[in-house]
């Protein structure tokens, strides 16, 4: 009988815990297996259903290359570019559209915007324009010229236009854009999107002249900003994404809504279900699959992943990488195809945002890399 403990133990090891005996497999397992798993391994399995982030198809690290024909007067802070469109591929030519600052001096800081005026830029995108550049290679560039200029006072945009993307839509192209109203740092930007179109990516551009998404009621998310806009088709809509953040300085918490139309020049219905993605700063998305992909980057507690919705919506953590390109506008190629299966993407640009010598404030294009793509020997991927 004073055996008995000692066998039924030796029982429990054998057969009861059985898990804890069992050896991880090999493979990482697809589905969560039915065996003890640590906190860790729980959440992989339950908050990241890839279960192999590393290894999804939605991973990738990032490559940065430095283009060449775009000047910046030495890194004085006099010349600025930043907030690259998507890069759209016309005629044999890239191109691609952002916000160009020239100003005489360096931005003298959002927090002394008080002392901004019409020739001192308060912030690194106040005075502002919208330029193109083309490109045969997406290495080396040619600064094309000014397709938005600022508006006369009081139109949308008279103080600074900026952060612009591309829809290509029934033969015509249009540009969405931030239209402020004031300098950047008192309420500047707690501006709307304008829009412009064009017969050519070459322009010339026609403004609409018109707000084409308002911000929101008082109250609502996002009724201080209409940031980032990002237009792509999908389901035969235009689909655009923007960004917008909760509260104000210094307590902004940015997230990224959708708001869709049937017309370019509206009215954009802003989804039920904004906010769609909790982290991130400037908007930047692409048709993969059968649904969309969304770079996330910067701020949140879900920046540095790379996000997956079937239905554009619904956005689930694919995986989660670093050195994620800022403001990335890459080159999709279906992105105004109405594709029911996205094909990803290899590359694009993105800024960064630069100190001179003597620590102006100014950003550069770069060109960045990556293996976000179903096939990358798909010779329309390059
Ligand atoms: C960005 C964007 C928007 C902001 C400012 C210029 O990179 O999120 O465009 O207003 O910073």
């Amino acid at each position: 009988m004073k055996r008995l403990p000692i066998l039924i133990a030796t029982l429990a090891m054998c057969f009861a815990l059985p898990g804890i005996a069992k050896d991880f497999p090999y493979e990482m397992p697809r589905e969560k297996p039915d065996m003890p798993l640590s906190a860790a391994m729980h959440r992989i399995f339950d908050n990241y259903p890839a279960a192999q982030p590393e290894y999804n198809e939605l991973f990738s690290q990032f490559k940065y290359t430095k283009l060449e024909g775009f000047d910046y007067n030495g890194g004085d802070g006099t010349i600025s570019r930043r907030d690259p469109s998507k890069i759209i591929f016309h005629n044999g030519k890239y191109y691609v559209w952002y916000t160009k600052r020239h100003t005489k001096v360096p931005p003298i800081g959002m927090s002394k915007a008080k002392f901004a005026t019409d020739e001192i830029p308060s912030s690194d995108w106040d005075l502002s324009e919208i330029w193109y550049a083309t490109s045969e290679d997406g290495f080396k560039w040619q600064e094309q010229g000014v397709a938005i200029k600022r508006p006369e006072k009081p139109k949308v945009g008279w103080r600074s236009v900026t952060t612009t993307d591309i829809l290509q839509w029934k033969g015509k192209y249009y540009l969405y854009y931030q239209g402020f109203m004031e300098a950047s740092g008192l309420r500047g930007d707690d501006c709307p999107v304008a829009v412009s179109w064009a017969d050519s990516p070459e322009g010339p551009w026609t403004p609409y002249n018109k707000i084409v998404i308002p911000n929101g009621p008082e109250g609502a998310w996002d009724q201080y900003s209409i940031h980032d806009p990002y237009p792509l088709v999908r389901d035969g809509k235009i689909y655009l994404y923007y960004k917008s953040d909760f509260g104000r300085n210094p307590h902004k918490v940015r997230m990224q809504g959708l708001a869709i139309a049937d017309n370019p020049l509206g009215p954009f219905k802003k989804h039920p279900l904004n906010p769609l993605i909790t982290s991130g700063h400037e908007t930047s998305l692409f048709p993969f699959k059968e649904g969309m992909a969304a770079l996330v980057y910067k701020d949140g507690p879900e920046h540095n992943t790379i996000q997956y919705a079937k239905d554009g919506v619904n956005f689930e953590i694919a995986s989660i990488t670093e050195m994620m390109p800022y403001a990335a506008a890459p080159y999709v190629p279906d992105a105004f195809t109405n594709t029911k299966y996205g094909r990803g993407i290899t590359w694009g640009m993105a800024h960064f945002i630069g100190l001179g010598k003597r620590g102006q404030y100014h950003s550069m294009l770069v060109r960045f890399d990556c293996d976000l793509s179903l096939d990358l020997h798909d010779p329309e991927m390059k």
